[in-house]
């Protein structure tokens, strides 16, 4: 008996050494990983996702991002902050099945001056001005913001709190007031919208002078008035609700293996990209505890996760 557990204490050494000694080989694994040095990128940055938001195994978050809170990230959608930079979203806002949030280029490396530029007019700030200094975001999504199944923000552009963008819709080099409906199937390029406004289903904006004629204040009584309310109340449910389940499956491959603790032990080391789920054991912070778990339930021992 005391035979059996020095060899199930070695084996469970020799795992976790080869897992580290594997190392950055496992670090950019799963959904959830940094994005790539280019000439048109020059830093490597890992997503920051708050420990309240909830990332989908089969969704994508990658390089210069920031998820705020009770994000709710559904299958499917790609969150991609390789090109344009960075790629912001508030609070409580939804990103659905199949959205794509990506960026064209916000900063570049000058053949003629060797010298790193930003590009003109790429950027959004927090308060939705065109910026082209750096100081802003290459896609801005505010605070309780839904971006519905299909939909596409594609940077440069700007999306006000309280704002419904519904199926597969697109905003592209565009800003988006708050408080608006852009109902299913609209292309946003290139203008500006005011606040409280919504969009027919169907409507192409393309130009600064059709906004006056295709946009309609938002009244009592609109069929989509309160339709934003309900369904970020519906996301934040579904991302605390998801959060309490996370089983330890980090890379999303249905099975517990020390690839997900290694995973977790290289967020805590913050040598990879995290992911709320990695804290295990739901104690509010990623220790080497929450690997510990992930281990214990590999091995078929008792688990914190029981
Ligand atoms: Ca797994
Ligand atoms: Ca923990």
């Amino acid at each position: 008996m005391i035979q059996q557990k020095k060899w199930q204490v070695f084996f469970s050494h020799l795992v976790i050494i080869t897992a580290l000694l594997a190392g950055t080989a496992f670090a950019g694994m799963g959904h959830i990983a940094p994005n790539v040095a280019t000439d048109f990128s020059r830093t490597v940055s890992s997503p920051h996702i708050a420990a309240t938001t909830f990332v989908h195994p089969l969704a994508s978050v990658i390089g210069n991002v920031t998820l705020e809170g009770q994000i709710m990230v559904s299958p499917g959608a790609s969150v991609r902050g390789d090109e344009g930079q960075p790629i912001f979203v508030g609070e409580a806002a939804n990103i659905q099945d199949g959205v794509v949030l990506h960026g064209l280029e916000t900063e570049e490396l000058s053949k003629e001056h060797g010298d790193w530029e930003f590009k003109a007019g790429r950027q959004f700030n927090a308060q939705g001005e065109r910026v082209g200094d750096g100081s802003g975001y290459s896609v801005y999504i505010g605070e309780r913001v839904s971006l519905a199944h299909q939909a596409q923000v594609h940077g440069p552009a700007y999306v006000g709190h309280d704002t419904f963008i519904a199926m597969q819709s697109l905003i592209f080099n565009a800003k988006v007031g708050s408080h608006c409906v852009i109902e299913p199937g609209c292309t946003i390029v290139g203008v500006e919208l005011p606040d409280h406004v919504y969009v027919p289903a169907g409507t192409t904006i393309t130009s600064q002078s059709e906004v006056a004629e295709k946009t309609y204040p938002i009244y009592e009584g609109y069929t989509y008035e309160h339709t934003n309310e309900a369904v970020v109340h519906v996301n934040e449910s579904l991302a605390e609700g998801y959060l309490e389940t996370c089983d330890g499956d980090l890379n999303g491959d249905g099975e517990i293996t020390p690839q997900d603790a290694l995973l977790v032990f290289l967020c805590y080391l913050e040598r990879g990209a995290c992911s709320a789920c990695a804290d295990v054991n739901h104690d509010g912070e990623i220790t080497p505890q929450d690997a510990l778990c992930l281990f214990s339930k590999f091995l078929g021992r008792s688990s914190c996760l029981d």
